[in-house]
């Protein structure tokens, strides 16, 4: 049974810690190359088009931002509360290297030192082998210690029978195992079921339990 939204807010945004929003929820941050569709994924997974913006030029976002969902697990069950930030994307390379400086110590601060982050979301494009950024962000976030959830976005682009030879190539060349990253569309609202399941999952567990997940990366 799919997880039912009952409202998703634009909480604030953030350029330092003191902007952080208080509160103990548990937060699930976005990440990935710029123009990858982190913005596109936090709307299609609150179905709320326009929540966050979603653009054309690479690099719009530019801050951290946060939003607050409620969601019920299955219709009978009570609202629980959960947060998402969606980051800036890296990689981007028409930004002065001052900016991109105070981007990645903006961006690297919040992934290790924020207390309620749950797990990450790190987001590939199925198009494409993943690159050495996407490899990059990963061991910094492993880490840190944190979870990852893999996600491949963009499957809509891909003819049918593509599909799961791109999830394995993206998967080798993260190091996971075969399912260990989900497949998603923005567009045809692909992967929203599984990876909701997976952050309510992510969220009823304690902020030491992680995710047991076979396949995932950056547990420790
Ligand atoms: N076909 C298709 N297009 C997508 C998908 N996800 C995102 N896009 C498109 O990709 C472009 C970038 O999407 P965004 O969601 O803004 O990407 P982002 O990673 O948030 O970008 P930055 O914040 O600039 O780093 C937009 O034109 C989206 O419409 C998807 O699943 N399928
Ligand atoms: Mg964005």
């Amino acid at each position: 049974m799919p997880i039912q939204v009952v409202s998703a807010e634009f909480l604030q945004t953030s350029t330092k810690p003191s902007e952080w929003p208080r509160g103990d929820f548990p937060e699930f941050a976005f990440v990935g190359r710029s123009n990858v569709g982190k913005s596109s994924m936090l709307n299609a997974l609150t179905r709320k088009k326009g929540l966050a913006r979603v653009s054309n030029t690479p690099g719009r976002t530019r801050a951290l931002q946060f939003f607050e969902v409620r969601y019920r697990p299955h219709p009978a069950a009570r609202a629980r509360v959960v947060r998402f930030c969606d980051l800036p994307g890296y990689g981007y390379a028409k930004v002065s290297k001052d900016e991109r400086a105070k981007w990645t110590s903006m961006i690297e601060d919040y992934l290790k030192e924020r207390h309620t982050l749950r797990a990450v979301v790190l987001i590939v494009d199925a198009r494409h082998e993943p690159m050495e950024s996407d490899q990059d962000a990963l061991r910094f976030l492993s880490g840190a210690g944190r979870t990852v959830v893999v996600a491949a976005t963009k499957m809509d682009k891909l003819a049918r029978t593509k599909r799961v030879q791109a999830l394995r190539t993206a998967e080798r060349s993260m190091g996971l195992a075969q399912g260990g990253a989900e497949p998603f569309s923005a567009e045809e609202g692909t992967g929203t079921d599984a990876l909701w399941a997976r952050i309510n999952r992510m969220a009823l567990a304690g902020p030491e339990e992680g995710e047991a997940d076979q396949g995932g990366a950056g547990e420790s």
